[in-house]
């Protein structure tokens, strides 16, 4: 039979490795690859050799600049298309069998229709690209905890991030076995070339994007955009959203939320995990630098962004970090907020959208003082301090192995897991939440979760103070239906019999000229030691309308100044007024989710505004 050249390009390249075992794997490369048309087939292993040559192709072809060997050794900048700069949440679908099943919170379309529309969307999407095939772990190698999801993908610089996000290549593969289970998942930047077209340093699709779930399979489509939760699908799309539906299915979590490991002076060693919505910390929570007056106290990072979560045979929790890097937000970072964090980013980094300094560092907002005189702008454009633009965009990530963070928990990579001792959920909130509480039990915690909250500041969005509900800090990652995640979390806590304690916690609240009333960052351990005391049983609490909480007496506030009693009840307060509308916006919330709400969450409800009445 007659092939044309193209065809024949891929016959003889689409064989996969002798060591691919994998029968199911190997057809569905197969099957990948006749619909999008790539010129080669490339299966990754994993190695620093092949990191190293696909970064050097890709300093070759314009994606990423080298960094000075001198101040970033081993490290890159990435310029993305100004029009590819985040997650794309109006082009993200959940596409279950019926729209019921993915809930309000979701984006559905019907699968077949989905599936029609990406037929035509992939059909030589990969021409003139390479299509590489990144078999990858999410959790420790061969852990009771972690899955296996494959990526095949045209973008080089999501094989060199999946490299540092997850245990990735070969490795990985000989935990699939000969038939084990993985999750896959399609990527095109959506940009074929022609023959002899001439590549862009950051290929993107203009007019198509598409984040597509689909939740009865476990399959993940990701089409148009090479840039982070969109690109690098085993992060949010795999180890959130289609986790989250596995986790249902099999009863255990998988949550957005940090691992802390706290450890006493004179007691044995917690493990907190903690849900917070964007822009409140959460990375530099993660990496907590206790005050010196708590010194005794040591916290280390277990992960920062993603908890899987499954019950143990002793009735704990244990959770692992599915990941084994951080894909941060770079503006903000600096020596004051996480020391830890640029400690972890002196090399062996890769940088998207952050601005280059004119001796080959970077440089972002928040990270000095005072601006460098002169950089090269996230876009590549000439920039100084008198510009009126940012240097780099608000967006700007750095993407970097787990091992680098000086404090990473000798345990990150347990297969076991942590024991969980607290969850703790968190808001940006000016008003209404006072600093800390801590769930009465159970139901009234996952109450708290459901309903937890986060304001806009102007900066984020040009007005000041909308409350934006956010369950859980999952609403853009929640694959199914709300209510059905909040019967999910009632069932695990029924079912366990040593869940940890919740708490709320609130590190934004003002005073009546709009300064913060806590200091927050390393200041917070003081609320995170008196956390821990409460699930060792040695803190004082006393009864509030929302559960329990430190008295002034309760909260070690040692060396700290300006902490009176009088700004501490500020802090704590609880207003009736604002709770009784707080209430009311609970109720549009659940009004929303209305056919699949918890009946247990009327009880919950009913109580607070009898004990606000
Ligand atoms: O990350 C923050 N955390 C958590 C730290 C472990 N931020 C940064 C903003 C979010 C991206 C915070 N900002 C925190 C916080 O706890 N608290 C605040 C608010 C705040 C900002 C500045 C001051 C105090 C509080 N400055 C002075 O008091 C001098
Ligand atoms: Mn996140």
């Amino acid at each position: 039979m007659k092939q044309t050249a193209a065809a024949a390009r891929i016959s003889e390249t689409q064989g996969a490795p002798d060591y691919v075992q994998h029968e199911k794997l190997k057809a569905w490369v197969r099957e990948i690859a006749q619909l999008t048309k790539p010129d080669d087939i490339y299966w990754c292993d994993g190695s620093q050799a092949e990191y190293d040559r696909l970064c050097n192709e890709m300093v070759r072809a314009g994606t990423l600049i080298r960094l000075s060997a001198e101040k970033r050794p081993n490290s890159f900048l990435a310029r993305s298309d100004p029009d590819d700069v985040a997650r794309m949440e109006d082009r993200t679908f959940v596409c279950s069998k019926s729209k019921d099943e993915a809930g309000p919170n979701n984006n559905w379309i019907e699968p077949a229709e989905m599936k029609s529309t990406l037929n035509k969307l992939f059909d030589g999407c990969m021409r003139g690209r390479t299509m590489y095939v990144i078999p990858f772990s999410m959790g420790p190698l061969g852990s009771h905890i972690s899955h296996v999801g494959v990526e095949l993908t045209d973008s080089p610089y999501v094989v060199a991030s999946m490299r540092i996000m997850t245990r990735m290549g070969r490795d990985a593969l000989n935990v699939l076995g000969t038939d084990s289970f993985f999750v896959p998942c399609v990527h095109s930047v959506g940009m074929p070339l022609a023959a002899g077209q001439k590549d862009v340093p950051w290929p993107s699709n203009k007019k198509e994007k598409w984040i597509v779930h689909f939740p009865e399979e476990k399959s993940i489509w990701s089409f148009g955009s090479g840039y982070g939760g969109n690109a690098l699908l085993g992060k949010k799309c795999f180890a959130l959203r289609i986790a989250s539906i596995m986790a249902r299915e099999q009863g255990w979590l998988a949550e957005h939320m940090l691992i802390l490991g706290i450890q006493p002076p004179d007691g044995e060693k917690q493990y907190i995990a903690a849900a917070f919505p964007s822009a409140c910390g959460k990375t530099n929570l993660a990496m907590l630098i206790p005050p010196k007056a708590l010194n005794g106290w040591k916290v280390t990072t277990i992960g920062e962004d993603i908890a899987w979560i499954k019950p143990g045979k002793d009735g704990r929790l244990y959770a692992i970090n599915p990941e084994a890097g951080a894909f941060g937000v770079a503006p903000g970072t600096s020596q004051d907020t996480n020391p830890n964090c640029l400690a972890a980013l002196g090399s062996n980094v890769i940088y998207t959208n952050v601005a280059l300094t004119p001796d080959g560092d970077v440089w972002w907002e928040g990270m000095t003082k005072t601006p460098p005189p002169k950089l090269t702008d996230w876009q590549g454009k000439e920039w100084t301090p008198d510009s009126g633009r940012k240097a780099a965009h608000p967006n700007a990530r750095f993407t970097v192995h787990s091992s680098q963070i000086p404090c990473a928990d000798p345990d990150w990579e347990n297969p076991n897991g942590v024991p969980i001792s607290a969850f703790l959920f968190g808001g940006r909130r000016s008003t209404t939440v006072p600093l800390v509480t801590e769930a009465k039990d159970w139901t009234s915690g996952v109450y708290l979760a459901a309903t937890m909250a986060s304001e806009t500041t102007a900066a984020m969005t040009g007005a000041q103070g909308v409350v934006r509900r956010d369950p859980f800090a999952m609403l853009p990652f929640c694959g199914y239906h709300f209510g059905d995640y909040f019967k999910h979390w009632l069932e695990i806590g029924a079912k366990v019999p040593k869940p940890p304690k919740i708490f709320g916690v609130n590190w934004f609240r003002l005073d009546e000229n709009g300064k913060f009333l806590w200091p927050g960052f390393g200041e917070n351990m003081r609320v995170l030691k008196w956390i821990v005391e409460r699930c060792l049983g040695r803190a004082n609490a006393v009864e509030t309308p929302l559960g329990r909480a430190p008295d002034f007496g309760d909260l070690d506030l040692g060396g700290m100044t300006g902490m009176t009693q009088e700004k501490f009840t500020k802090l704590m307060s609880l207003d009736k007024d604002l709770w009784r509308k707080e209430l009311q916006d609970h109720d549009a919330l659940f009004n929303d989710l209305k056919d699949k709400l918890p009946g247990a969450f009327k009880a919950q409800r009913d109580a607070l505004a009898n004990n606000f009445g």
